[in-house]
């Protein structure tokens, strides 16, 4: 058992007892994409991979990291709120990232700890290894020190802290890891944080399938990534230019409040008056927004590093972008309540509508992800899309219990099998690709 590996390689490494054993499991998202950072619903399961961490309490304020993949080397920095991170895509930022968050709320009293980290959650693939990085690091240095953190609170506190890294995402995977809970998907809300357990529905389950093309957000899928809340911030910005009259709206999802779509006779005619356009270049939003394009730049299109964000060749999408934020936050409150009557077929429809706005509308899925999606439902699920962050990593599926391995062996044979070797012959097939049941969140065990 990988706990057992774990604290034996802690020992051997650190010449000591760890005291404590932490689980952070990775995530689905089974419908909501990109709605977290504009303040609208999601509704992810933990699923029953995890990232591992034991670890003790140090006499000093050092934090000594150890990896038992050797791809990721030792790292020792100290309990500060502002850590210098590591190299882009170095592993430690993410520990880095959750230490300065909780050094930033508890002052530097916090001391350091010994940490043996371990997992199986496949890496970039959209099944929020990172955020389960992130969130066991942080369980880990509050339980050597003894410091009691509500889940909500130290959720908040780690969607704020993942933006070490540089991403400028929302707080879907680090709230569902520590909130997950065996059988029941999470509905998510944002701004402040709420969750509500969703049963899942009995006789069904997750196909989580990796198309094997990597999103990795340390790389190109950063831009692209971070490209997205841009873009929704823009629309923002010309939203409250467009409309003086209203309390200024800090996000999509503020729409509802603010009353604006009652100003119209449907989502079309308020996209087709606000962004007529597909895509605008930076002049042309500015002048929308009411802006200098100087002055846009800086307040809405700056990385964490403080460089201005590449205008992209196609302009800003706004107008689509804004279509999938609405249509999908709907689509997360009518699977809800599909969920709750134990409608799977209308949620696996929903599902499907999901996807394809992401695809046409987002502009996340890629060709593997399309026909991977198409081999599922063909082979029998009710409704299939990309989850996470999107250009690459997995899909998911929603199948009948009884069906589940008859879809699992099409999938291996027509995506795995046939569409791979024929188009990215140089990829290991051995991905993802597992049954799964919502799962139990982060846990902590104490060994004193
Ligand atoms: P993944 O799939 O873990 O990269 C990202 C964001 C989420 C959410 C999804 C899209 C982070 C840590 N995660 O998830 O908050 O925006 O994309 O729905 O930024």
């Amino acid at each position: 058992m990988l706990m057992n590996e774990l604290s034996d390689s802690f020992r051997s490494e650190f010449a000591e007892e760890p005291t404590h054993c932490i689980s952070a499991p990775g995530r689905v998202n089974l419908i909501g994409e990109h709605t977290d950072y504009n303040g609208y619903p999601v509704l992810p399961m933990s699923i029953p991979y995890a990232v591992y961490a034991c670890a003790s309490l140090r006499p000093d304020r050092t934090v000594s990291i150890r990896n038992m993949q050797p791809q990721f080397p030792p790292r020792e920095f100290e309990t500060d709120a502002s850590i210098p991170p590591s190299a882009p895509g170095d592993w430690s930022n993410y520990v880095k990232a959750a230490v300065a968050r909780l050094a930033e709320r508890y002052g530097t009293g916090l001391k350091g700890m010994n940490v043996m980290f371990g997992g199986d959650i496949p890496s970039s693939a959209g099944l929020s290894s990172s955020s389960a990085l992130v969130v066991a690091s942080a369980l880990a240095l509050l339980a050597v020190n003894g410091v009691e953190c509500h889940p909500v609170e130290l959720a908040e506190m780690m969607a704020e802290g993942e933006r070490y890294v540089g991403t400028q995402g929302g707080g879907m995977d680090q709230a569902v890891c520590l909130l997950g809970e065996a059988g029941k998907a999470v509905r998510l809300d944002f701004f402040t944080l709420r969750h509500m357990h969703v049963p899942f529905p009995e006789g069904y389950s997750v196909l989580v399938t990796h198309s094997l093309i990597r999103a990795a957000k340390t790389e190109n899928a950063l831009i692209l990534y971070n490209r997205r809340p841009a873009e929704c911030r823009l629309a923002v910005a010309i939203i409250n230019h467009s409309f003086p009259d209203i309390i200024p709206l800090a996000r999509l999802g503020d729409m509802p409040d603010r009353r604006i779509l009652d100003r119209f006779d449907s989502l079309e005619s308020f996209a087709d008056r606000l962004f007529p356009e597909e895509s605008y270049s930076l002049e042309t939003a500015a002048l929308l927004a009411g802006e200098t394009p100087e002055h846009l730049v800086k307040k809405y299109l700056m990385t964490r590093q403080g460089v201005p964000m590449p205008e992209p060749d196609d302009g800003f999408r706004i107008r689509s972008r804004v279509l999938h934020v609405l249509t999908e936050a709907g689509r997360v409150d009518r699977s809800c309540r599909a969920i709750e009557r134990g409608d799977a077929v209308e949620f696996g429809r929903l599902m499907n509508e999901s996807h394809r706005s992401c695809d046409i509308e987002y502009g996340i899925s890629t060709p593997e992800l399309n026909t991977l999606v198409s081999i599922l439902r063909d082979a029998g699920a009710l409704g299939a899309r990309l989850t996470g962050a999107g250009f690459g990593g997995c899909a998911v599926a929603l199948v009948r219990d009884d069906m589940a391995d008859s879809i699992l062996r099409t999938v291996k044979r027509e995506y795995y099998e046939t569409y791979i070797p024929r188009n990215h012959p140089e990829l290991d097939r051995n991905g993802a690709l597992f049954v799964a049941k919502p799962s139990p969140g982060a846990t902590v065990a104490s060994l004193l």
